[in-house]
């Protein structure tokens, strides 16, 4: 089965940030679905929860240098 969740990222000022973070997120194994929007500063993601967990998710993005946090 797969989760969605929705979490709040810090530091992204630009077009290029979303690209990057999306990447990031489309990369990750278990990640089916990734949309990040740079007005609101909020992203969600589709995942295979027994294959990827939130902490994963948030530390590939924190190891980008911007900061996140699931909000649900
Ligand atoms: Mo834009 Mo984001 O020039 O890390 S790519 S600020």
């Amino acid at each position: 089965g797969t989760l969605v969740g929705q979490f709040s990222i810090g530091g992204m000022t630009c077009a290029a940030c979303v690209s990057s973070v999306e990447g990031i997120l489309r990369d990750i194994p278990g990640v089916k679905r990734a949309v990040v929007a740079l007005a609101t500063s909020l992203g969600e993601v589709e995942y295979d929860p027994t294959a990827v967990s939130k902490d994963d998710i948030v530390n590939a993005i924190e190891d980008a240098g911007f900061e996140a946090a699931f909000v649900q």
